[in-house]
């Protein structure tokens, strides 16, 4: 093998490989890449790769023997069943040392089981989130390697060189031992869903309670990514309502379908949540919306049947309840408060999650770092990361991002505009359970008194379940009937009908017949 042999080859060219590899080619890293279907390749090599540099094979055995040891190889295709078919041609090629990088949005435990499979063979597995879409793979990507630490080292040369620079560094870090990047990029999608959620919440009560039209709207976001929401999507939101149709002449988002789809990291993400008791109700409320979305026929027909508020008033009474008294650009003000409140709790929830996986996995991920990776080339870039980068740089083992102090007077000066944001979607019936969700996560966090107590004392009196007291060491059951046996169950009676027969004892679920141990 000469001088010349490249170490690095890519299987996969679709839109997110075959930008990543012009990326690798531009910044000086020859490579050789394979796509199953082979006339993809030839036109990719006769099209876009021409005169990159790039080389093509027409088969995995092929690609073997024309990379150098060690052999640096990255997937981009389909997660799931694709990655280990490809896996289960390329692994018994491979020589002990050779890195396989697997850039897709694979699920981080399918990675784990497949690290560990490989290491059989001293193979090393990276699972790489890899976010930018298809700009970010061409011009620069955020990347989120997890893995062995040895072959990241080897790999670090060229992923630095090819994700991309914010005023922050380059955008790749080493994230930590087995799934942990494929975490990362799946808890960067979650928080993706949640800040989409609550722009187009945003969107909403605009649309409907302040009857703005959507070029004006697209000023409106183009004025709030100035300051504190300067963000990616806020850009792209506001490209998008300034698009006209061009046969139409009318706004292209006013004729899009009303239904999202939702992949697997947002789901997985909620998931992730509950399994580790961390919850994300933002997340799980951008999720369920894109799923609530999608009914479009039962929404339809449900909107014949089901009743909203009664004439809540025209876009002057909004707009004065949104201002509650502040002023001519007070509604819009507090719209903006209310997004970037939302933002920032929705934010400490994914932040706190992260957390809760880096201690359950032994991960020891650094969230300042992570935060630094997302400041560029990723889908959720925004100035907002530089306030978490600072807050988890200052204190490590913040609890919560809401408890760092500046963070906290941030979330104590805007959530008022989330407030009135709801009470004013609710008066006109929107729908906004992102914001909501939101401003629960927040209530609920600074509250010493939640009222879990009743809960508790429910769940002992019929199940035994036992509690906990605020004034004594311990743990308690009370017999709640007194000294007496328990009742009979009492039949129950239709509500709505005082002459309707009772119900047999018998079809009662759940009939607390004899509670006690
Ligand atoms: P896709 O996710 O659409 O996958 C298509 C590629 O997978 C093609 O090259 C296809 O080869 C290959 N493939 C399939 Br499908 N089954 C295969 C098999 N059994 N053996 C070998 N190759 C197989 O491509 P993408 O949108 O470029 O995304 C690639 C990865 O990056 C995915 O995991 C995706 O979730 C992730 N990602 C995508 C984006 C984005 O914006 N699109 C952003 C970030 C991450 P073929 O040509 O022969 O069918």
């Amino acid at each position: 093998m000469s001088e010349q042999t490249p170490h690095v080859g890519l299987i996969g060219l679709a839109v997110m490989g075959e930008n990543l590899a012009l990326n690798i080619a531009r910044n000086g890293f020859p490579l050789v890449v394979y796509n199953r279907t082979t006339l993809r390749t030839e036109e990719y090599l006769a099209g876009a790769a021409a005169g990159t540099g790039i080389t093509g094979v027409a088969t995995i055995p092929e690609l073997v023997a024309a990379l150098k040891r060690p052999r640096q190889i990255i997937l981009m295709v389909k997660a799931g069943v694709p990655v280990d078919a490809v896996l289960n041609e390329l692994a018994p090629l491979l020589e002990p040392g050779d890195i396989v990088v697997d850039g897709g949005n694979s699920y981080y435990r399918d990675t784990e089981r497949r690290e560990i499979e490989l290491a059989k063979q001293d193979l090393h597995y990276v699972g790489m989130g890899v976010s930018g879409g298809e700009l970010g793979a061409l011009w620069g990507p955020s990347l989120m390697p997890g893995g062995p630490r040895e072959a990241y080292d080897i790999l670090e040369p060229m992923l630095v060189a090819i994700a991309a620079e914010s005023a922050y560094g380059p955008c790749v870090s080493y994230i930590g031992p087995g799934g942990s990047g494929h975490y990362v990029k799946m808890i960067h999608n979650g928080i993706e869903y949640g800040d989409m959620q609550l722009i187009a919440e945003s969107y909403d009560v605009m649309r409907t309670a302040l009857a703005m039209p959507a070029g004006e709207m697209a000023s409106v976001f183009a004025d709030w990514n100035t300051r504190e929401l300067a963000s990616y999507l806020i850009e792209v939101t506001a490209d998008v309502l300034r698009y006209t149709d061009t046969e139409t002449e009318q706004p292209l988002v006013d004729l899009i379908l009303d239904a999202a789809e939702q992949k697997g990291t947002g789901r997985w993400t909620i998931e992730s949540a509950l399994e580790l008791a961390s919850p994300v109700p933002t997340i799980d409320a951008a999720v369920t919306a894109r799923n609530l979305s999608a009914l479009r026929g039962l929404r339809v027909q449900a909107s014949e049947v089901l009743l909203g508020p009664k004439s809540p008033g025209g876009p002057d009474q909004a707009k004065s309840l949104l201002a509650n008294g502040s002023g001519p650009d007070g509604a819009l003000s507090a719209l903006e408060d209310a997004l970037y409140f939302s933002k920032v709790s929705s934010y400490a929830q994914g932040m706190a999650l992260l957390n809760a996986a880096s201690a359950t996995y032994s991960w020891n991920l650094n969230l300042s770092e992570i935060a630094r990776i997302w400041t560029g080339g990723c889908i959720i870039r925004a100035a907002f990361l530089a306030d978490i980068m600072r807050a988890y740089r200052e204190n490590p083992d913040l609890p919560n991002l809401l408890l760092d102090p500046q963070i906290a007077r941030q979330s104590d000066e805007t959530v008022g505009g989330a407030r009135r944001a709801i009470v004013t979607a609710r008066t006109w019936g929107i729908p906004v359970p992102g914001t909501s969700s939101a401003l629960d996560y927040f209530d609920t966090l600074r509250q010493p008194a939640l009222p879990a107590n009743l809960i508790q004392a429910q769940r002992d009196y019929f199940g035994a379940h036992t509690y906990q007291r605020r004034d004594r060491e311990g743990v308690f059951h009370t017999l709640w009937y007194g000294d007496e046996q328990p009742a009979e169950p009492v039949p129950l009676q239709a509500v709505t009908d005082p002459s309707a027969e009772p119900v047999p004892a018998a079809g009662v679920p759940d009939a607390p017949t004899n509670p006690r141990p």
